[in-house]
């Protein structure tokens, strides 16, 4: 029932805003509380478009936040999603319009800056920026938030049931299958060729990010290894699969796996001894956006970055937040869990993915081979 105490302002706010600006008067929007201030209106102000659609990972969005933002702003938000980097950047190289929200990955972020597929955001529309902490108003992939807002971070390791399977503190738990392991055939890894690079480069003691060719075939004939163990790759259902019983490990999102907790408390979540990796989603907007589209998505992120919003946010996916105005009602017990917020030991094993240039058909190569072998 939470959103019922929303008001619908934005239309009220404009009419008045047009008719001052018609009669020559002063065009100041009259104040409204925080975080549903309506973007600056004058004279030609565009309308926002009563319906935008969010390219996103699965899961990962709460769908009444959906609901309670159209109930606020009239405007309707679909979602559409993809499971890795790769494959959005390519849905939206190969030319897809209609997108107005994507939510790519930091080492993503700086290739889409770079090929100028994202609009800048205006962030006279974002009045609710100044809630992120600092450290995510400064990110090295697009300093000052020129593009993109952090939407949420977390980690990679590998989930597994407790009590049926060894805790894999080690990522030999999938590069060296044990057949006898209750685990064989019934574990699965990231359908994603970064993360799963990085996993066997982590446990080979590499770089994440080397493009030394060596060492990127040593990783492949591991990761080819590892699929004597391996039920699939999936990136979506992963948790899902664990929560129901059929499966007992896999390599995937700690948040994902906390949430699928909740169904199955046997489900537990290691970074393991050798690292894992660390990532930060951003929420952006397509240069395809037309000003309708971009104005209402902007509108959709300033929402998101109210502190109620951010802290139903995070507590629907279980990821950590870059928004520092939601702690106060997220709370200790979410604040202080290792799983979510990692401590500075297991931090201190944690990688970012960076782009690799020209090394990126590479990588793809050799997972096209590696998801190929026999
Ligand atoms: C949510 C997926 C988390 C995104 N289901 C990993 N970058």
């Amino acid at each position: 029932m939470r959103h019922l105490r929303m008001v619908n302002t934005l239309p009220v706010v404009l009419i008045l805003v047009i008719g001052m600006a018609a009669c020559g008067g002063p065009a100041a929007a009259p104040e409204t509380p925080q975080g549903t201030e309506p973007p600056a209106a004058g004279e030609g102000a565009i309308e926002p478009a009563a319906e935008i659609v969010i390219y996103n990972w699965s899961e990962y969005l709460d769908p009444e936040i959906y609901a309670m933002f159209e109930e606020e702003f009239n405007i309707h938000v679909v979602e559409d999603n993809f499971s890795n980097n790769e494959e959005l950047l390519a849905k939206l190289q190969g030319g897809a319009a209609g997108y107005s929200l994507i939510v790519p990955s930091d080492y993503t972020v700086s290739i889409m800056i770079e090929e100028g597929m994202l609009a800048q955001l205006d962030h006279a529309n974002l009045p609710n920026l100044d809630n992120l902490s600092d450290r995510f108003r400064e990110v090295p992939y697009d300093p000052g938030n020129e593009y993109c807002v952090p939407y949420q971070w977390g980690t990679t390791g590998i989930g597994y049931i407790e009590g049926e399977v060894e805790e894999p503190s080690s990522w030999a738990a999938l590069f060296e299958p044990d057949p006898e392991s209750p685990a064989y055939g019934r574990t699965t890894m990231l359908d994603d060729v970064r993360e799963g690079f990085a996993a066997a480069l982590i446990y080979l003691g590499y770089d994440i990010n080397t493009t030394d060719g060596n060492q990127l075939q040593e990783a492949k004939q591991l990761l080819i290894a590892a699929k004597a163990g391996l039920a699939g790759y999936d990136s979506d259902t992963f948790e899902n699969l664990l929560a129901s019983g059929e499966n007992l490990m896999a390599h995937g999102w700690n948040g994902d796996f906390l949430v699928a907790q909740e169904e199955n408390e046997t489900i537990a979540y290691v970074v393991p001894e050798e690292g894992g990796v660390i990532w930060v989603d951003n929420i952006c907007i397509p240069k395809s956006a037309t000003p309708e589209e971009k104005l209402a998505a902007e509108m959709f992120i300033n929402y998101l970055l109210r502190p109620d919003i951010a802290a139903m946010l995070s507590l629907y996916n279980y990821y950590a937040s870059p928004n520092a105005a939601a702690e106060t009602e997220l709370g200790e017990e979410f604040l202080s869990d290792p799983a979510v917020y990692p401590p500075d030991e297991v931090m201190g094993r944690l990688q970012y993915i960076r782009p690799v240039g020209e090394a990126e058909s590479l990588f793809q190569r050799l997972w096209d081979e590696v998801k190929s072998a026999q």
